[in-house]
């Protein structure tokens, strides 16, 4: 919408001023189609003024109304639509079923598979076309998404021979939303989930939802919450999930949900939740079948059992693998999975936490069900700045894997940091488990290349919420983006992603790109300086809001700062070689000895693995506490600099977004600093050791860190009594 200025600045004619300063909301993410540079419209509107639609699904009409939007925004025509080629510029899309035209060119889209697709540019009755098509309808909606990001990034349309298929087949958004529209660990306001209205009343916004996943490629959604009730298992709550399956099928977008593992108690008539007792199981076998009689492509369920107080087998002295198993069998016959989570990390076992999901589950590979996935967070612990990968990747070959990491930003300063999370991803994906030699990389462990298992997927956390611009903050839609874009191809670079999603965002303008794309990039590195240098983790304080490395409790309360940072007074850090707890025994044997060996292990994971005194010789030639200090400082002043990079981008941006952008940095700035200041204090009184010439001492004592309270922290559970630390 334009302001008052702005519309008056329209009204005098001054039409460059108003499209460069024309406030946006951040609603329309990457899906903007703002027109294009003069010197791009003459050579686009020669490749695309007409489309040649096929015989209409209701994909292929979306991917049809696209097109229409996306080109009349570009081009600021809406093109003509014809069945013929009649000229030059025309796009034809479809499939060889829905087309004959296509049928025609015989472009061999069966091997594509099911959701892959082509854009080629070619003579056609001997006029230049452009051509969209796929063996089924959804590729051609995903490649329409494509087309247009052409155009978007300014990406010449001459000679166009792209083939697409995605890598991984279950790209999965994980909403850990309520049924009372709370988001755990949500930063971006409600749940879109107004579960209360449907499903007579389908907000506009679930539409605008589909539309942005299936312009990445997601193709999965679970609407509930890990921790969730086993009420939205009900018939009231599965009919207001099949409104919204109906919604989102033509964009390819599967529901699932999340299966409470005692429902068959809670909203059964039933006793027991054991998954061999044969009423258990048949009450789950007519509960899939209930879901399927509503919505017959239900994608099945995410299950977190036996974590953070969820029920689960081991309740009834099952296993992981008789639960999943259990909920397998309902599903197995309507074609459902189970995507059975590994994060278990259960008090009964007194040892390194790092260790207790490889030790529930690495005996369990070749027990599960062929419609079972586990789902495994990308490190050991939680979702940190920086971990290494979990040791599970690699060692369950018979098991096909998910990869689970979190966009939403629990642990990387909510909505308010910019850190851009493509890095993150790429470290992770790209990490080498070494299960088969070298090259076996996380990426070919869920994409199934490696162990050769076909079932394969992926899931984020999402940072989606009812604010208007949907996660929070401008740039954290970036990560919405960047996940997607890798679940179909993580072998993508994150720095091309995020350049191509400052130019679908912003601006083409490369001044304007090279300038946003290196803030990005370095800003993933200066939230671990800040927060977590050196392999250090799970610092912040019991809400997840900001430093506490001081929080302490009993030795085996492995969520405490204390328990994994180990600092005393001779030195800090986790010992987890064959001297201390051993975690590193689960890693291959090549990765376990580059880890094991100081001279050897990246120091970025450093502190992760070993425990070395204050003194202790960095490569640099200083000591470990000189370093910290540095890196901590490191990480403000990286912050300090993207603010000052995003002061002198004014002119590329609304000035409503930048705005935001620019408080948000300034509260990032002064966070950066909190956390830099009082972990050094905290870690002052026990090192008792100088700062490095020329870095300043925290700027009060650790007592008013310590003092500092925040009770009403966002994302904390539903009626939890406000905590202070
Ligand atoms: C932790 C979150 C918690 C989640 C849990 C999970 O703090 O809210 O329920 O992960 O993944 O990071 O189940």
């Amino acid at each position: 919408m334009l302001s008052g200025v702005v519309r008056a600045l329209c009204v005098v004619g001054a039409l460059l001023a108003c499209t460069a300063i024309r406030a946006e909301d951040g609603y329309d993410l990457w899906l903007r189609y703002r027109a294009v540079e003069t010197r791009w419209l003459e050579a686009y509107r020669k490749s695309a003024v007409e489309i040649i639609a096929a015989t209409p699904s209701a994909t292929l009409e979306l991917a049809k109304s696209e097109l229409v939007r996306g080109l009349g925004g570009l081009l600021g025509t809406a093109p003509a639509i014809a069945s013929i080629p009649t000229k030059d510029g025309s796009v034809i899309i479809g499939t060889p079923r829905s087309s004959q035209l296509i049928g025609r060119l015989h472009l061999d889209l069966e091997q594509l598979g099911a959701e892959g697709y082509v854009i080629r540019s070619l003579i056609y009755g001997g006029h230049r076309v452009i051509v969209i098509a796929a063996d089924q309808d959804i590729g051609v909606l995903y490649g329409t998404f494509n087309f247009l990001r052409l155009l978007q990034t300014r990406h010449t349309l001459q000679n166009l021979r792209l083939s697409s298929t995605p890598r991984i087949g279950r790209r999965v958004l994980d909403h850990w939303d309520n049924l009372d529209r709370t988001v755990e660990r949500g930063y971006s306001g409600e749940s879109i989930w107004d579960w209360h209205k449907l499903p007579d009343y389908l907000d506009p916004r679930y539409t605008d939802y589909a539309r942005a996943c299936a312009s990445l490629g997601i193709n999965g959604t679970v609407l509930t919450n890990v921790n969730g009730s086993a009420v939205s298992l009900t018939p009231p709550y599965l009919h207001k999930l099949a409104a919204l399956a109906d919604l989102f099928r033509p964009y390819g977008l599967r529901v699932y949900l999340t299966a409470r593992f005692t429902a068959p108690i809670e909203i059964g008539a039933l006793n027991t939740a054991d998954p061999l007792d044969p009423a258990v199981r048949s009450w789950w076998r007519a509960k899939a079948d209930e879901i399927y009689a509503l919505i017959p492509d239900f994608g099945g369920f995410l299950v977190k059992a036996h974590s953070e107080g969820q029920p689960g087998p081991q309740d009834y002295s099952r296993t992981h693998a008789d639960g999943a198993n259990m909920l397998a069998d309902a599903l197995a016959s309507h074609g459902g999975i189970v995507m059975w989570r590994a994060f278990v990390y259960s008090q009964d076992l007194a040892d390194d936490r790092a260790k207790k999901a490889f030790r529930e589950f690495a005996p369990l590979d070749g027990k599960f069900r062929p419609n079972v996935m586990l789902q495994v967070k990308n490190g050991p612990i939680d979702f940190q700045p920086r971990e290494p990968f979990h040791p599970l990747f690699g060692a369950m070959p018979k098991t096909p894997m998910m990869l689970e990491v979190q966009i939403t930003k629990e642990y990387l300063g909510f909505a308010t940091h910019l850190v851009y999370l493509g890095p993150l991803f790429e470290e992770v994906l790209h990490s080498d488990t070494y299960a088969r030699g070298e090259g076996s990389t996380v990426a070919r462990v869920i994409d199934g290349s490696l162990f050769g298992n076909s079932n394969t997927g992926i899931a984020g956390v999402a940072n989606i919420g009812s604010d208007r611009n949907w996660t929070g903050s401008h740039f954290d839609q970036a990560n919405w983006f960047a996940f997607g874009r890798l679940a179909w191809d993580p072998t993508l670079r994150s720095r091309d992603i995020a350049e191509e999603w400052v130019r679908v965002t912003f601006s083409n303008d490369p001044g304007f790109v090279a300038s946003a794309v290196e803030m990005m990039m370095g800003s993933r590195e200066a939230a671990v300086d800040y927060m977590t240098p050196l392999g250090l983790a799970h610092q912040m304080s019991a809400s997840h809001y900001g430093p506490a490395p001081w929080l302490t409790g009993r030795p085996q309360d492995d969520s405490t700062s204390t328990y994994f940072n180990r600092a005393d007074a001779q030195g800090i850090g986790f010992d987890r070689t064959a001297a201390g707890s051993n975690a590193l025994a689960q890693y291959a044997p090549a990765v376990a000895a580059r880890f094991a060996d100081l001279d050897q292990i990246p120091e970025r994971l450093l502190l992760w693995f070993h425990h070395v005194p204050w003194d202790h010789q960095m490569r640099s030639g200083r000591t470990v506490w000189d370093e910290l200090i540095i890196d901590y400082t490191r990480g403000v002043r990286t912050v300090a600099n993207m603010r000052h990079t995003w002061s002198g981008l004014a002119r590329w941006v609304d000035s409503e977004r930048f705005a935001q952008v620019s408080a948000f940095l300034a509260i990032q700035e002064h966070e950066a600093k909190w956390w830099r200041d009082a972990s050094i204090a905290y870690y002052l009184t026990l090192s008792q050791r100088p700062l490095p010439a020329g870095y300043e001492a925290p700027e009060h004592a650790l007592q008013y860190y310590e003092a500092l309270c925040f009770p009403y922290v966002p994302g904390t559970a539903p009626g939890a009594s406000p905590v202070c630390k």
